[in-house]
């Protein structure tokens, strides 16, 4: 657990969330200010500050978060209508929170991306 990182926090239960699901490895909850009727943060407990400090010691966990992501996408209704999973990238890649996410968005027809 990193030091004044909110999603840690959130994912250790000492902030509040609307916690969706959870497992020894991931957690995953509504976002604050959604953008579609279905945004949720899919987030691993382990603090892996954006998508460049991943290793090879994560590619179980990454695959894990996958797999996570499409349940939580088939138990929203979302797998036959479709979903977006977005990784924001340090700066110019839009990212704010400096923890590793995966947002799952849908419930809306989503325009291309730009
Ligand atoms: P980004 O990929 O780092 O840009 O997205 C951060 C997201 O985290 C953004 O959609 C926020 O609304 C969301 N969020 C949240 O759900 N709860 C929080 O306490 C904070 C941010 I801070």
């Amino acid at each position: 657990m990193a030091a004044d990182c909110i999603f840690c926090k959130i994912a250790a239960g000492e902030l509040p969330s609307e916690i969706v699901y959870s497992d020894d490895q991931v957690v995953a909850f509504k976002d604050i200010r959604p953008v579609a009727p279905v945004h949720i943060l899919i987030i691993p407990r382990k603090h892996i500050p954006d998508l460049t400090a991943i290793t090879e010691e994560d590619r179980e966990l990454l695959g894990h978060i996958h797999l996570v992501a499409v349940e939580i996408a088939r138990q929203m209704g979302l797998s036959e209508r479709g979903f977006r999973i977005v990784n924001n990238c340090k700066e110019e890649g839009g990212q704010v929170v400096y923890h590793l996410h995966f947002h799952l968005l849908g419930g809306r027809q989503l325009r291309i991306l730009g």
